[in-house]
């Protein structure tokens, strides 16, 4: 049973480890580490500092930090002030951060050392952003280490992070401070088991939701210990922190785990502390989750969430997964699927999903055109089609808004992806429709190849799409790249494909 004062302040996460746990490690970052005695007291520092320079309760602090020991800190340490961070991408550029300032009218911000130049006086000038906090420098170093918690209430603004979606400008995603212990309750608890004993490593970082929960919230909800990367997570540099942290917990998406199977490092990697490998945001190709299995003995859990449940609602778990299957749905949070006619969907029949649980953000702040399109009687439309199967495994079919008439015939180009994903030759595979000049629409294939592209390769892959689907559902275009582009959260840049291909 989830039960919570109605006086509660999220930093209680961190808080509450002090009585018994205050001597274990809580973060470890290249080399250093913090017990959560140590933690506590950074944040204390911090929302003292903040506090001090005139911040008060509320206002928003914008958070520009890489995975280090500052970022826990900063985040528990404003909530227990009563203030509100705000977690940004570290690869926003500059127009971006003033939409983030302009729309938020965040006060202040903390900045990881390599990005303080883009918070230049000139940068913040016309904001109500004040102060600029460089976390190398730790201005807040002489604040006093303790800190009275702010009487916020369960329901109230605790932290934002915005929703890049597909078109448009981001939507900044309140959350309230009962959001971050349910998640723990529900995802952590109920399927990783999370413990005492486990170490969290997160490649996907802070900023993304789900790195928030893998890399803070999980952890400290337990008395759990964090190994946080900063800076690029090349194979090379994750499997080292494995190796030097000993994770329990591995936490990444697809491309991420692509990207690791590929590397030669792989053949010498030591997995032997994970008991969990974990995966979401993205569907997983079987293929790489049978070699993954296979070759390290344990599978990887897939799962689905969104910033604005703010972790995992459907997952597969230790002791039952299915390929390709995003999961069942997390014990804690209900999800419908309504078809067209809008009804709930059967089994096996396709419906756009909606799901409802006490971490769901309520509102966008302010867009109340938004909020009323996608956040309705307590229930979120995440605007993605699925089937559910007799045994409540749910599988993703793509976006609602995906379908494209090629030829006459509708086509989910998704669909032809994971077919050219399951390919032998096929590193990575984007599939997106794309307009020719006379405004007809095809279906474009975006491929990295395990070797070379060639000609007779793409001859393959068509015969390949042909044969697995309907005789319509080929790439009429295919393209080779040694790489797709990704964006800040590493899942494949869609949009950047769409760009080289209209240019
Ligand atoms: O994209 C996801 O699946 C996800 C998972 C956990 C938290 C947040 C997100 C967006």
């Amino acid at each position: 049973e989830f039960v919570l004062p109605e006086r509660y302040n999220a930093s209680r996460l961190l808080w509450d480890n002090l009585p018994e746990r205050g001597d274990r490690t809580a973060v470890i970052h290249e080399g250093d580490r913090l017990t959560y005695a140590e933690l506590a007291a950074e944040a204390a520092r911090i929302g003292n500092h903040l506090l001090s320079l005139g911040c008060r309760p509320g206002e928003r602090v914008l958070l520009f930090l890489d995975d280090e020991l500052a970022y826990p800190a900063a985040i528990m340490g404003a909530m227990r002030a009563g203030l509100v961070p705000m977690l940004i991408n570290t690869l926003s550029p500059a127009d971006l951060i003033r939409f983030f300032l302009e729309d938020s009218e965040a006060v202040a911000a903390l900045v990881s050392e390599p990005f303080v130049g883009l918070f230049s006086s000139g940068a913040m000038e016309g904001t109500q952003c004040r102060y600029v906090l460089s976390a190398a420098d730790r201005p807040w170093a002489e604040a006093p280490t303790v800190l009275e918690e702010y009487p916020t209430g369960r329901r109230d603004m605790a932290f934002w992070m915005y929703s890049s979606g597909s078109t448009g400008r981001p939507k900044g995603v309140v959350h309230k401070h009962e959001d971050a212990a349910y998640t723990a309750h529900t995802y952590a608890r109920r399927i990783l088991r999370i413990g005492a004993g486990d170490v969290c490593f997160s490649i996907p970082k802070i900023f993304f939701a789900y790195g928030f929960g893998n890399s803070v919230t999980f952890p400290m909800s337990v008395g759990a210990a964090a190994v946080l990367l900063s800076g690029r997570p090349t194979p090379e540099r994750c499997f080292a922190a494995i190796r030097n942290g000993r994770p329990t917990l591995l936490f990444g998406l697809p491309t991420l785990y692509t990207a690791l199977a590929a590397d030669p490092g792989i053949e010498t990697a030591d997995m032997s502390s994970v008991r969990l490998f974990i995966s979401a945001a993205e569907v997983l190709s079987s293929e790489l989750a049978r070699d993954w299995k296979g070759r390290f003995d344990r599978p990887i859990i897939e799962g689905l969430g969104s910033t604005e449940m703010l972790h995992i609602y459907l997952s597969n778990d230790a002791d039952e997964q299915r390929a390709g299957s995003a999961g069942r749905v997390v014990p804690g949070y209900d999800v419908r699927l309504v078809t067209p006619e809008g009804r709930t969907a059967e089994p096996g029949e396709e419906g756009v999903m909606q799901v409802m649980g006490l971490s769901g953000a309520e509102f966008y702040w302010n867009r109340p055109d938004k909020t009323a399109e996608t956040m309705k009687d307590g229930w979120l439309d995440t605007g993605d089609r699925f089937i559910r199967d007799a045994d409540g495994f749910y599988f993703f079919r793509g976006r609602a808004d995906d379908l494209v008439k090629v030829s006459g015939q509708w086509v989910h180009p998704l669909e032809i992806e994971w077919v050219l994903n399951d390919h032998p030759d096929v590193r990575e595979a984007c599939v997106q429709a794309v307009e020719l000049p006379d405004r007809r629409l095809t279906i474009k294939a975006w491929i990295t190849p395990v070797d070379t592209g060639s000609d007779a390769l793409a001859r393959d892959l068509r015969a390949y799409a042909k044969s697995r689907l309907l005789p319509h559902k080929y790439p009429r275009e295919i393209v080779f790249l040694d790489h797709l582009p990704k964006t800040g959260t590493d899942k494949i840049d869609r949009q950047a494909l769409l760009r080289m291909n209209a240019s």
